[in-house]
């Protein structure tokens, strides 16, 4: 494929939703070279943050502030409140090159001291963003202006020097194209920004004292709210994870066998690649796979510890299906951490959740597994909940909850995914976009937390889908 095409196209992919003026400055953050050109980076749901050029320094303006994060979109959808950058959770993503100075006016709008850390950067001390070491706390309302010369290229991230902050949703991804283009040449170029969060049923704020996490994301999003890759058959893709919570990912892909080509220092000399189809991506590090898509097929990308790929479950969180038990409310910091409050672990005081949980529904009050135990239970609990009420949902009457042996509860074990996962939990029109075309109906009700899709098509498909997204960037207008 003609490297210069693709790098166009990417482009132009990255301009929805930023003006014409920035699209110049997008372009310029990919340097040629005899090798190729980088693609630009994508970082799907999340935007990238401008800049303009200051006497040669490339100025971006940077806002810590609360904001509402949409997880999920539509009726049975979550909107949270965290704090972002400039909007969401996490932040956009700052793109530059090797040999950059880059100044970044930072306006610290939350309700508290912070410092913004650029995770991975060798740089002054005065520069690093640990406030009370190498900086004065930056206090609210207060702007500090970060001004520093980049001499190292590959995936970075920024985040503040505040351990509770760091949970809440601020989180960047910083990106330091090489001088020199890496090889073999990539047509697409992705980065993922793994979250999760502790957000109870009946809560817009996540707990960041929680040790388990029941909202998972990528970029932001959880599935199947994810916008899927769209990549043509025979490109070579590159993705970039970075992560920040309490959990390491062991993030997997079907379909291919790729290689992990970076980490978060830099790109791996080409010797020192390894293959694999998982990679665990651990808090605090980044790591970059690369594979040709040389297989045409809707191919899943997800974390795979199994509470990851899942919406809303916690241990234990009855009361969302459970109807009419109520819940434990205002827990302190010893329930919601699991801790013994005294006796021990096989004493009746065992704290709310055996460790680990979300600080509601004791073992004692629930000593059963996740969600209704039976069709029945499974029914009632459906027309308690509105958002779920697939009959009277528009397009979705089609999905009802699926016929089971009428003996299943006496089987050891059952439910599993019988009531969570399937065509009752799609929700295709509210996550439909030109990206999701094609895909089979009910499809949403099978991806959630940190999964979506790389789909790779042949040219005529993936062709009307980017046409699709012209058309809708053309409709909407600059964002
Ligand atoms: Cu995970």
């Amino acid at each position: 494929m003609n490297p210069r095409r693709g790098f166009f196209r990417n482009v132009l992919g990255l301009g929805t939703g930023i003006a014409a003026s920035q699209l110049a400055t997008a372009q310029q953050a990919a340097p040629r070279s005899g090798s190729g050109v980088s693609p630009a980076v994508t970082t799907l749901d999340v935007a990238d943050l401008p800049f303009t050029i200051d006497n040669g320094v490339k100025v971006f303006n940077l806002v810590a502030e609360p904001v509402k994060q949409t997880i999920i979109p539509g009726p049975m959808g979550r909107t949270f409140d965290l704090w972002g950058f400039n909007g969401s959770a996490p932040g956009p993503t700052i793109q530059a090159n090797e040999g950059d100075r880059v100044r970044i006016v930072f306006d610290n709008h939350l309700p508290e001291p912070t410092g913004i850390h650029w995770h991975g950067l060798e740089l002054p001390i005065e520069m690093d963003g640990v406030p009370g070491i190498g900086q004065k706390p930056i206090m609210p309302g207060e702007r500090f202006i970060y001004e520093f010369a980049l001499h190292q290229n590959g995936t970075f991230f920024y985040h503040p020097h505040m351990a509770m902050q760091e949970m809440v949703g601020l989180l960047g991804g910083f990106i330091i194209h090489p001088k020199t283009a890496y090889a073999p040449h990539v047509d697409k170029d992705y980065l993922i920004a793994l979250q999760e969060y502790a957000v109870l049923p009946n809560s817009s704020i996540p707990n960041s004292m929680s040790m388990e996490f029941n909202w998972l994301t990528f970029n932001g999003k959880a599935g199947p709210a994810s916008t899927p890759m769209v990549i043509r058959e025979g490109e070579r893709v590159r993705i970039r994870f970075i992560n920040m919570g309490m959990d390491h990912h062991p993030i997997h892909l079907h379909g291919f066998t790729f290689w992990e080509t970076g980490r978060e220092g830099a790109r791996q000399q080409e010797s020192a690649w390894t293959r694999g189809n998982t990679t665990l991506v651990g808090v605090a590090q980044a790591r970059d796979i690369e594979f040709v898509a040389d297989r045409v097929g809707d191919w899943m990308l997800h974390c795979h510890l199994p509470h990851h790929m899942m919406n809303q479950m916690a241990s234990n969180v009855g009361p969302m299906t459970r109807v009419g038990r109520g819940m434990q409310a205002g827990a302190g910091m010893p329930e919601g951490m699991g801790m013994l409050r005294d006796g021990n672990a096989t004493s009746e005081n065992r704290g709310p959740s055996l460790g680990r949980g979300l600080g509601v529904g004791s073992s004692a009050d629930m000593p059963m597994s996740n969600g209704p135990l039976s069709q029945a239970e499974a029914n009632k609990a459906m027309a308690n909940m509105p958002g779920m009420d697939h009959a009277n949902m528009p397009g979705m009457s089609g999905m009802t909850m699926p016929k089971l042996p009428e003996n299943a509860e006496k089987v050891p074990l059952f439910p599993q995914d019988a009531f969570m996962e399937g065509e009752m939990m799609a929700m295709d029109k509210d996550v439909n976009k030109p990206e999701t075309t094609g895909l089979p109906p009910g499809w949403s009700g099978f991806v959630g937390g940190m999964m979506t899709l790389v789909r790779v098509m042949q040219a005529e498909q993936y062709d009307k889908i980017m046409n699709l997204k012209a058309q809708q960037t053309k409709g909407s207008g600059p964002q």
